[in-house]
């Protein structure tokens, strides 16, 4: 005899997700760890009812921000603390309020993180069409707003019948669990459909365990690999996200330990070694070490762990430049691990290196020449000695640099506590000068680079690991953008620091204008000057530290050295969220240090110096290598 439960759409949605846990290595956790809404029309009545109805009962914390983008990064951001084995739901209404979510559905996609996302749709018997806040398309009458999901989602439904749900919710879960399939998850929810019940089985409520896998790598792969790391004299790795993600930080350390082989680290994969490990040879590419470019540069093999190889990574493919380097690749994505033609061993990162270890072992490989380590070890010190001189102030200057304030803000909190950036001039310059001393004390959201992740993704920090002193960086440009989830923390209770570094507007890409050879344009935070027209006034003053306030934050202006230090111990010892707001001088830039990154120049112009910038543009063109063999 069969059994079932009578519930409404929404209700089983809820009912389901409290249900599914993860387990990996015998550790079990509920997978889905909160709801996020913004309610609306479109889900107020139906998944909001199931949430009214069923989320506290089922053990789900209801949580209400300010902006449906926010919201997705701060699930991003907990998810990434977390390793990707929790993360929260996010529901919004129809229309505008599904449209802000795709932003950040598009930043967990790239940085491979899971995030469920449930935005309301029109009705499925279209009877009221057209509802408030529908786009009519006047050809394809099946396509809604929320198809603009598909392309940044790694797995989409709609569900216009309640039954649907059987089949769509165990794959929906099966994506977001799965290491190589991971990204956002998007159920879209047309309006009637969540308020409809259905008779559902009683089975489908029972408690699920996804079992997280750890691939093993093909043993051909691995006698390969050892034959091509023990014939290497220059070898690297080149370490990402995916080895952070996979909790192989010590496996790492045992085996570059065991062979003298250096590590070299990406914007997500920054941490995995302690910064002052004699083997983590800083950051690679556009952004990266003196140490870590030179080695690349003559590496005769690339190992790369758990990385997207992007563009900042590669140096746009000019970071190696050695004619018979090699690549092999560690990744649970069979995507990444065929990128620069590296031969893909398709594993998890920590099975992968256990074993390359013992194998090499039994080998008799006994690793890296002398040679190699000392030059290795002197670049590493070298390179430390050049950050410490970047990251101390300077004294006598009226104002700060950016840098002065990054060393500042590290020496107050520790390698310990956690930082979060995103995008902005900080990114690069933290991942060159700040010192991590945990695996989980770096939080760069880098793969998306996206304005607006910084707030609430150290408030996604915080919940992921209250215990943990948690600092946003974030220029003035991205604080303006995005700044509402202080009024959210505040609420929740929770404690963060938030250090607002302004140099007055875009400044990085007021850099980089620079460098394509264009002058001064659109970038600074100006008013319309009234003789020109154009915005060249002065700088528009903005209170950041009144604005603040206005959120309920405690905040402070910190000037100099010793304010920042102080209000940094102050924000620490807070009863609140606390806003650090920093002027800047915004021509205390980072030095170049021999890097690319392409953005291509113009190839013609009035300009006699945007001219003789495309030249050089296309010069450093014949560094790249697209294709390796
Ligand atoms: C949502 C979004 N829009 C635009 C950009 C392009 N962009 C990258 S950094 C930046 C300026 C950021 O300004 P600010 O936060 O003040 O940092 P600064 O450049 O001054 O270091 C812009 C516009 C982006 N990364 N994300
Ligand atoms: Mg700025």
């Amino acid at each position: 005899m069969n059994r079932f439960s009578r519930l409404t759409t929404g209700q089983a949605i809820v009912r389901f997700m409290a249900r599914q846990y993860v387990e990996r290595d015998g550790h079990e956790n509920r997978f889905i760890d909160g709801i996020w809404a913004i309610f609306g029309h479109g889900n107020v009545a139906g998944l909001g009812q199931g949430i009214v109805e069923f989320s506290h009962a089922e053990g789900l914390r209801f949580y209400r921000p300010q902006n449906e983008q926010a919201m997705v990064h701060t699930a991003a951001a907990y998810a990434k603390h977390r390793n990707r084995l929790a993360t929260f739901a996010c529901t919004t209404s129809i229309g505008p309020g599904a449209a802000n979510m795709v932003t950040a559905a598009a930043g967990a996609t790239v940085n491979r993180i899971p995030v469920l996302l449930l935005p309301s749709d029109y009705f499925a018997n279209r009877v009221p069409d057209p509802v408030l806040q529908q786009v009519e398309h006047p050809i394809e009458h099946d396509v809604s707003l929320n198809d603009a999901f598909r392309p940044v989602s790694r797995f989409f439904d709609r569900i216009s019948r309640p039954e649907q749900l059987l089949a769509s919710l165990p794959e929906a879960f099966r994506v977001l669990t799965d290491p190589a399939e991971t990204g956002a998850v998007t159920i879209a929810l047309p309006e009637d459909v969540q308020a409809e019940a259905h008779n559902w089985p009683i089975e489908f409520f029972e408690k699920r365990v996804w079992h997280v896998r750890r691939p093993v790598p093909e043993p051909e792969l691995v006698v390969a690999l050892i034959e091509m790391i023990k014939g290497a004299q220059r070898p690297i790795i080149i370490s990402g996200g995916g080895t952070i993600y996979s909790e192989a930080s010590e496996a790492l350390r045992e085996f570059v330990e065991a062979f003298g082989i250096p590590v070299t680290e990406t914007q997500a994969g920054k941490g995995v070694l302690n910064w002052n490990h004699p083997l983590n040879a800083g950051p690679i590419g556009s952004n990266g070490a003196t140490s870590a470019n030179k080695l690349a540069r003559e590496a005769d093999l690339v190992l790369t762990i758990g990385t997207r190889l992007s563009d900042f990574t590669t140096a746009s493919k000019t970071a190696f430049q050695n004619p018979a380097v090699r690549f092999v690749a560690i990744n649970v994505a069979p995507m990444d691990a065929n990128k620069l033609s590296a031969r893909p061993i398709v594993a998890d990162a920590k099975r992968a290196l256990t074993i390359l270890l013992s194998e090499l072992k039994s080998a008799s490989y006994k690793g890296t020449s002398e040679a190699y380590r000392s030059e290795v070890k002197n670049l590493k010190e070298a390179w430390d000695a050049k950050i410490t001189e970047l990251r101390t102030p300077q004294a006598g200057a009226p104002l700060l640099g950016e840098l002065e304030v990054i060393g500042l803000v590290n020496e107050a909190v520790g390698g310990k506590a956690t930082v979060v950036c995103a995008a902005g001039g900080m990114p690069g310059e933290l991942l060159r000068l700040w010192r991590p001393e945990d695996p989980k004390s770096y939080h760069l959201e880098y793969g998306f680079s996206c304005m607006g992740y910084e707030i609430p993704g150290g408030l996604g920090v915080k919940l992921a690991e209250p215990e943990r002193e948690v600092v946003v960086m974030v220029g003035d440009g991205s604080y303006l953008m995005m700044n509402s989830e202080i009024v959210t923390a505040i609420g929740e209770g929770i404690r963060l620091t938030i250090v607002i570094v302004d140099n007055h507007g875009y400044q990085c890409i007021l850099g980089l204008q620079r460098a394509v050879g264009v002058s001064d344009f659109g970038n600074e935070l100006r008013f319309r000057d009234g003789a020109t027209k154009q915005l060249t006034g002065k700088y528009i003053p903005v209170d950041f530290k009144k604005h603040a306030e206005s959120m309920g934050a405690n905040a402070i202006f910190a000037q100099t050295a010793e304010e920042v230090r102080k209000a940094v111990g102050e924000a620490r010892n807070a009863d609140r969220l606390t806003v650090i707001v920093v002027p800047v001088d915004p021509e205390k830039r980072m030095p170049g240090m021999g890097t690319w990154w392409d953005v291509p120049v113009a190839e013609v112009s009035g300009e006699e110096k945007t001219r003789k910038t495309r030249e050089i543009y296309e010069k450093a063109t014949e560094n790249q290598r697209p294709v390796f063999a």
